[in-house]
């Protein structure tokens, strides 16, 4: 399949990683927006939030499980945002659901 998450998930292109487990995988934005900007994908390839169902649901439950040691072990104590962007008119440019945890800083309030 041509999408790069899946390249970076098997190797195929380098990455920053953050974190691992069977499920997820986490890995440093190329492009940060924050002082911490860390993406969180499935490794079971789905192509947006818009695509998640009673099937695979089970993989976005886990994610969520990691995303607070993820957020930890980044050293975001004090607080930091998580976002999906989902489809064209949210400027979804990578078509393998991702979660961006951001944070490091305050961040703005306005987000649309
Ligand atoms: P979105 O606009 O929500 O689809 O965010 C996609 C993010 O993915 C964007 O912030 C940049 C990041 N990104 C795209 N390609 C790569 C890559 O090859 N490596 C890394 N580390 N991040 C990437």
């Amino acid at each position: 399949m041509d999408c790069i998450f899946c390249k970076i998930i098997n190797g195929d292109i380098p990455s920053r990683k953050a974190y691992e487990d069977e499920n997820c995988y986490a890995f440093h934005d190329i492009n940060p927006q924050s002082p911490v900007h860390i993406l969180v994908i499935p490794k079971e390839h789905i192509a947006s939030a818009d695509g998640i169902c009673a099937e695979n649901s089970a993989c976005v439950a886990k994610i969520f499980e990691a995303i607070p040691k993820i957020a930890r072990d980044a050293g975001l104590t004090n607080g930091y945002r998580i976002i999906s962007n989902c489809g064209d008119d949210a400027c979804q440019s990578v078509k393998h659901l991702h979660f961006h945890i951001m944070g490091g800083r305050k961040l703005p309030e306005n987000m649309g």
